[in-house]
């Protein structure tokens, strides 16, 4: 156990080196870190891997790389002041002004005192005797505390599949959610992308943009992308923002998908595809995420879906000059919505452009990277760089890589062999006191990220003042309860189209991961009132225990991924 500096920090709990420990300093962490150090009054310390705040905005510095999420709605709706003195200049924040948004907050509230950056967690363990939380870091250090909290996250632990060879090539390589810090040079250059989710729709046409010699995308299945039409902010706009903000932002807190949109119509199953070309043109025309919303029923009627998705399909084939072409870029394998819908700028045009190519790897499958380039089943490509816009393991692959343990050394990695198991996608039974801000089985990706982070961090602070005011020692979800929200969790996805894609949301892009779907699909709107009401109705389905000898029950020990109807 290191020396700790308390001076920064309140009263420490007696027995532990800080009251909560948060791991992440991005959206999450930062605002986690601001609730229980300047309104709850308690000693925290925040752990951060970057040697800056932002988490993935820090990392995430690809060409092109944007939020989907209009900017006045991706922000922090909790303190007046930031929302007044901070204005956005673009319809979508750059990745650039996203994370100077995200320090000036970490310097408007002073956070940064109280984070370690460049330090990464390594393992946190539960120590039953105790109730508390032992948190190692890569620097050798150890610190506990009374909670342990996530805040790292849903995209933040970057896939590069195991191609053959990967190491063998000789020219540069980058994966987008690690991008340089440095600027990258693509002067004459011949450029592979790999990947066309909502990421390799940002980058490649910024990268077509740039003097490249050649750039070939090596597609394994095409995506739906609505254009976002992004523009800069008038001042008109801007103040029209600033009059209606608390209107627009209460609307995005009790909304569906966390934005302030209004849904059209209930459904397109009895309309002509004239009627829903008709219905979808002037959202096509307004662009960026309204168009999900044009049919209330999209993502659980396949009548209506089918149609929006012709509608889309027939769109790329209006905007790629090869008919050919067109045909490998409109899926056919999914529908609309159902893996996570990208947003692009001047993307299918790009495909008209003389150096851009398409390789359609379900076709011609990679084989094997080779010290010149990459190598098909028909051809050997010569590049000079390769960009992998291949993603990340979702939602759950950066808190299985801290090497979690909860009671009886249990780790998290044992727990959720069948896929993730938690209760309302904050708690898990067999872990007391620890938290999952935007974790698996909470609406987190599905809905506008901040307005997610926002409820959780409420929830989560607000829990903590109960349990304090209350002198309760520890919390811990019941196993009655993980199960019933696990099988919840899964009856609702499967009310849903969701189900029927191979997505990330799914799991379905790591080899060997579990298939489940992994986020709440129920809405952000009925998902907070369900936590609202489990706090009101004094934590139902958590049991609260006031000594920390009352812990370690025989015969209610933690069980090995158990799924209900196992
Ligand atoms: P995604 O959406 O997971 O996209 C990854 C892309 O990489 C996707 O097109 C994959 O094809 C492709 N991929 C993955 N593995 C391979 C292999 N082995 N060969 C060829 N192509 C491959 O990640 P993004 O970064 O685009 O987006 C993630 C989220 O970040 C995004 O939704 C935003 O919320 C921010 P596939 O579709 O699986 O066939």
């Amino acid at each position: 156990m290191t020396e700790i500096d308390t001076q920064d920090n309140g009263e420490i709990q007696e027995g532990t080196d800080y009251d909560v420990v948060v791991v992440g300093a991005g959206f999450s962490g930062l605002y986690m870190l601001h609730r229980l150090r300047d309104e709850l009054g308690l000693s925290v310390k925040v752990v951060e891997k970057a040697d800056d705040v932002g988490g993935t905005w820090y990392w995430n510095r690809y060409p092109g790389a944007r939020c989907d999420s209009e900017s006045h709605i991706y922000c922090y709706s909790f303190n007046d002041e930031i929302l007044e003195e901070w204005e956005w200049s673009e319809r979508y924040p750059e990745q650039p002004e996203v994370l100077e948004y995200l320090q000036f907050v970490a310097d408007e509230l002073d956070l940064r005192k109280d984070i370690d950056f460049e330090t990464e967690v390594t393992s946190a363990a539960f120590d039953e005797e105790a109730g508390t939380w032992t948190v190692s870091t890569d620097d050798g250090d150890a610190v506990t505390s009374q909670y342990f909290v996530t805040a790292v996250g849903c995209l933040s632990e970057p896939y590069v599949p195991d191609f053959e060879a990967l190491d063998d090539f000789e020219g540069e390589m980058y994966h987008t959610g690690k991008w340089p810090h440095d600027p990258v040079d693509f002067d004459d250059k011949r450029v592979a992308v790999i990947g066309t989710g909502a990421t390799g729709i940002q980058v490649i046409p910024e990268v077509a943009k740039e003097d490249v010699e050649r750039l070939t995308v090596f597609q394994r299945t095409p995506n739906y992308a609505v254009p976002a039409r992004h523009r800069p902010l008038t001042d008109e706009e801007w103040e029209s923002i600033q009059a209606n903000y608390d209107e627009i932002l209460e609307k995005a807190h009790n909304s569906g998908f966390g934005m302030p949109f209004e849904t059209g119509y209930e459904t397109a199953a009895d309309l002509t595809m004239e009627e829903v070309e008709e219905a979808l043109e002037p959202r096509w025309q307004e662009g960026g995420f309204r168009f999900l919303l044009a049919f209330e029923d999209l993502l659980i009627n396949e009548e209506t879906n089918e149609k929006v998705s012709e509608y889309l399909r027939n769109k790329i084939r209006e905007t790629v000059d090869d008919p050919d072409l067109a045909e490998k870029l409109a899926p056919e394998d999914h529908y609309y919505g159902t893996k996570r819908p990208p947003l692009h700028t001047d993307y299918y045009k790009t495909y008209n452009e003389d150096h851009v190519s398409l390789v359609d790897v379900t076709e011609d499958p990679i084989e094997r990277f080779t010290p010149e380039g990459i190598q098909t089943a028909d051809d050997h490509y010569e590049f000079d760089m390769i960009i992998l816009a291949t993603g990340f393991d979702a939602m759950t692959g950066t808190l299985l890589q801290m090497d979690i343990r909860g009671r009886d050394g249990l780790t998290l990695d044992e727990k959720w062999n069948d896929g993730p198991q938690t209760y309302l996608g904050l708690a898990l039974y067999g872990f007391p006191n620890m938290f999952t801000i935007t974790g698996p089985q909470s609406p987190s990706v599905l809905s506008n990220m901040p307005v997610a982070i926002e409820h959780h961090v409420e929830w989560v602070s607000d829990t903590i003042e109960y349990l304090v005011d209350n002198d309760v020692k520890l919390i811990e979800a019941t196993r009655a309860a993980e199960r019933a929200w696990t099988t919840h969790n899964r009856e609702v996805a499967e009310q849903t189209l969701y189900t029927t894609a191979d997505s990330w949301y799914m799991n379905e892009n790591i080899p060997d991961k579990p298939t489940v779907f992994t986020p709440y699909p129920g809405g952000i709107d009925l998902y907070h009132n369900t936590i609202l009401e489990v706090a009101e109705k004094g934590y139902e389905g958590f049991e609260l225990t006031e000594a920390v000898t009352d812990l370690g029950r025989e015969g209610d020990k933690p069980q090995l991924s158990v799924m209900e109807g196992d």
